[in-house]
């Protein structure tokens, strides 16, 4: 199986790593020419937590420059397209992507938050576009090619948007030949008929963890360490149902309990947004406060903590 992964963040490194071990053919694109020497030089390396390290060396995967998307495959293309950068990414590698000339793309999308399936489908309007969700922990040290694999998960895999034309995709097996394969390669993977709720949780679960220990600068399991933190994390939590049921947005009782236990499950943890502000790099409170705020607006009510919390993360950045 040919994958063309685009990001060479934690989580594509991950699955570049994991995957080519595995035997798939593996096309990383990255957007810096210094990342691409970097990954030629070092290869990957994924660290898991019993300590055992799997080490990729280039040329046994592929690196090219994002912008070079449509002189390097000029007519043909891979089974898949993993699009690994976050929602700020997205606008960039997808124009490179509509330069090419393989449009019938299979493209799924990892990204936090909501709103980026739509974005990619409206840039890409040819291309399959598949919603997944993952709870694979996976930590970077910036400029470094290892990735440390910090929490096994499992990853979710949605139906395909198509954006082109009203024709609903035959499924082919293809969705099932790719979970198969990261399943292969300890990347659990199930296809979910019902991929929108597991969007919704996890929309919920990092608008609660990420901005409040990026604004306390705790790792995720200290969230839970005094009554005043505990307070906040509920009452984020309750802004964000209200908003939910304002939406019709269907959600569960057990996901409090849920985002306490991934607390405790990733205590050690720092959250990726407590990560790009320590790292000085941009964070996704758009895609993620941002949302819920607009989601507010769209039900005609207001969600004062979240945009509080947005306003006091995009005055940090
Ligand atoms: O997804 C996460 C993130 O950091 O973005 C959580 C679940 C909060 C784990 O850190």
């Amino acid at each position: 199986m040919r994958i063309d992964i685009i990001g060479a963040g934690a989580l594509g490194l991950l699955y570049a790593g994991k995957l080519a071990a595995a035997g798939a053919e593996i096309r990383m694109w990255v957007r810096k020419p210094e990342t691409a020497d970097m990954l030629r030089r070092e290869g990957i390396a994924v660290a898991e937590q019993g300590g055992e390290i799997l080490n990729i060396k280039y040329p046994d995967f592929e690196v090219h420059l994002m912008e070079s998307w449509p002189l390097a495959l000029p007519g043909e293309t891979g089974d898949w397209v993993l699009l690994m950068t976050k929602q700020d990414g997205i606008r960039e590698a997808a124009e490179c992507m509509a330069k090419g000339l393989v449009k019938n793309l299979h493209i799924v999308c990892m990204q936090n938050g909501i709103g980026h399936i739509e974005a990619v489908g409206q840039l890409l309007p040819d291309a399959w576009v598949y919603p997944a969700v993952t709870t694979e922990g996976a930590r970077r040290q910036s400029g470094e090619s290892v990735v440390m694999h910090a929490g096994k998960g499992v990853t979710e895999l949605g139906s395909a948007y198509h954006y082109g034309s009203a024709q609903p995709f035959a499924p082919d097996g293809r969705e099932k030949r790719l979970a198969d394969k990261l399943t292969e390669a300890g990347l659990e993977t199930r296809i979910s008929r019902d991929i929108d709720r597991s969007i919704y949780r996890k929309l919920l679960v990092n608008a609660v963890i990420n901005p409040l220990t990026a604004i306390w600068r705790i790792p995720n399991g200290e969230l839970l360490s005094s009554r005043e933190r505990m307070d906040m994390l509920r009452q984020v939590y309750d802004e964000s149902i209200r908003i939910f049921d304002a939406c019709g947005i269907a959600w569960e009782a057990e996901w409090w309990e849920e985002l306490l236990q991934i607390c405790r499950s990733t205590a050690a943890n720092r959250s990726s947004m407590l990560a790009d502000v320590l790292a000085g790099r941009r964070t996704e409170i758009e895609a993620i406060n941002g949302q819920f705020i607009r989601l507010a607006e769209g039900a005609g009510m207001e969600a004062p903590l979240h945009r509080m919390i947005r306003n006091i993360i995009t005055g940090m950045q």
